[in-house]
């Protein structure tokens, strides 16, 4: 699985394209902003699948400094994007290391 989330990476229209679709699952009171709540349950389900243990809470909040751009600690669309890409090569991080 992580040659295939490489692999995704290289294709950043399709990066893009998950992105947006995840925003939108993600918004589940449809804000057009993801908060800190709305993240921690789409990451969840991310790590299950992939078998990992959960990201703790202030790992998340670090990936979401390194991208939110006006500080609100939310993420909107395009930061959001610049959060997936980022979030999928510390997945990729992870499932390397746990092997
Ligand atoms: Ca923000």
């Amino acid at each position: 699985m992580a040659e295939t989330l490489k692999a995704m990476l290289n294709d950043q229209k399709l990066v893009t394209t998950l992105s947006d679709k995840f925003f939108s699952d993600a918004d589940t009171d449809g804000s057009g902003l993801i908060e800190l709540r709305e993240l921690h349950s789409l990451l969840h389900g991310f790590t299950y699948n992939a078998g990992l243990s959960d990201l703790k809470e202030e790992d998340i909040i670090r990936l979401i400094d390194s991208v939110d751009q006006n500080g609100d600690r939310k993420l909107n669309k395009i930061e959001f994007r610049n959060f997936f890409n980022n979030f999928i090569e510390a997945i990729i991080t992870m499932m390397e290391q746990s092997r």
